[in-house]
């Protein structure tokens, strides 16, 4: 590996630090601030609120020079404020960025998996959010099923590992499963749904999440190629909250491969300038071998 073909890979990362906006949607108390909490590096954010009236609402972290996360208010308290609330979502979703495509590139759903009623939540993914997508952004939603750990009665929930006792997986399953269907039934779109639960304290007791690596991993291969390293680059570097996951190996492999592909990607939009990544299976083994080092945090 020369230097100059490092540094030719880090002129193709710095092309990919593009701005990226994520918005989150959910019932009131679902876990909206629990999760963008849990999953980026929020402590540093510049917090405030959309510029325009019709954004007014929906509070905005500003992460790094590039991410900025939009949490919207909750949904499902009052008819007068989820008329307000579902007007603010749409407008933002409607919303461009300078190049004429969609300012949002992604929307994480989230939902209250111990509740059995999730009318609010197909309501506004089939009223007000995949009305409001553009074609080819139809596939840019993820259902986040939050607070897994209340899905069913405490005795399946083993606390002292923080995961489900194996008597609860296939209920989980079940849940994903009908979900799915309600969704892809309402809206024929067949978004990633995802169990998980992004954890709390409080002054008794504290929990770690438990799959929020899943949920990342989806984060990650659902927004635009060229922002992921963008979203990857202002992830909570506190590496306890990704541990909790049975499959906690094969979901950084999926994130690390995530990454890795988009490089090559990108450097294959700007023509010729990295011959290093130009052999496709090479290239992706340089690539991998950049992201191992970049976000040594998390890998
Ligand atoms: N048991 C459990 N509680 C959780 C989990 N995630 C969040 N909570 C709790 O749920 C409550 C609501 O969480 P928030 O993150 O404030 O929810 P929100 O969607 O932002 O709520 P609003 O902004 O008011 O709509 C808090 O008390 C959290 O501690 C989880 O995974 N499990
Ligand atoms: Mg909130």
């Amino acid at each position: 590996m020369t230097e100059n073909s490092d540094n030719q890979i880090k002129n193709v990362i710095e092309r990919m630090d593009r701005p990226a906006n994520i918005l989150f949607v959910g019932a009131t108390g679902a876990g909206k601030s629990s999760t963008i909490n849990a999953l980026f590096n929020s402590e540093k954010a510049k917090v405030g609120y959309g510029a325009d009236p019709e954004t007014k609402n929906i509070q905005k972290y500003e992460l790094g020079k590039n991410v900025t996360l939009w949490d919207s208010p909750g949904l499902g308290d009052s008819k007068d404020n989820d008329e307000e609330y579902s007007r603010n979502i749409e407008s933002l979703l409607r919303k461009k960025d300078t190049n004429g495509n969609a300012l949002i590139d992604l929307v994480v759903v989230i939902a209250d998996n111990s509740s059995r009623d999730l009318g609010t939540v197909y309501s506004v993914i089939r009223n007000v959010i995949v009305p409001n997508l553009t074609d080819t952004d139809k596939d840019r939603i993820v259902v986040a099923l939050n607070k897994t750990d209340n899905l069913a009665n405490i005795q399946y929930w083993d606390q002292n590992e923080n995961r489900p006792k194996p008597e609860l997986i296939p209920k989980i399953e079940a849940k994903e499963e009908s979900v799915r269907d309600r969704i892809s039934k309402d809206t024929r779109i067949n978004p990633k749904v995802i169990s998980y639960a992004a954890g709390y304290s409080d002054e008794n007791f504290s929990a770690q999440p438990w799959h929020l690596i899943r949920l990342l991993s989806e984060i990650i291969a659902t927004v635009p190629p060229v922002k992921r390293i963008t979203v990857m680059n202002n992830v909570n570097q506190n590496a306890s909250v990704w541990q909790n996951d049975e499959n906690y190996d094969s979901y950084k492999d999926e994130v690390k491969d995530s990454l890795a592909d988009s490089i090559v990607e990108l450097a294959d939009m700007v023509g010729d300038a990295v011959p290093v990544l130009k052999p496709v299976t090479a290239g992706v083994k340089v690539a991998t071998r950049v992201v191992e080092k970049l976000f040594s945090f998390f890998f």
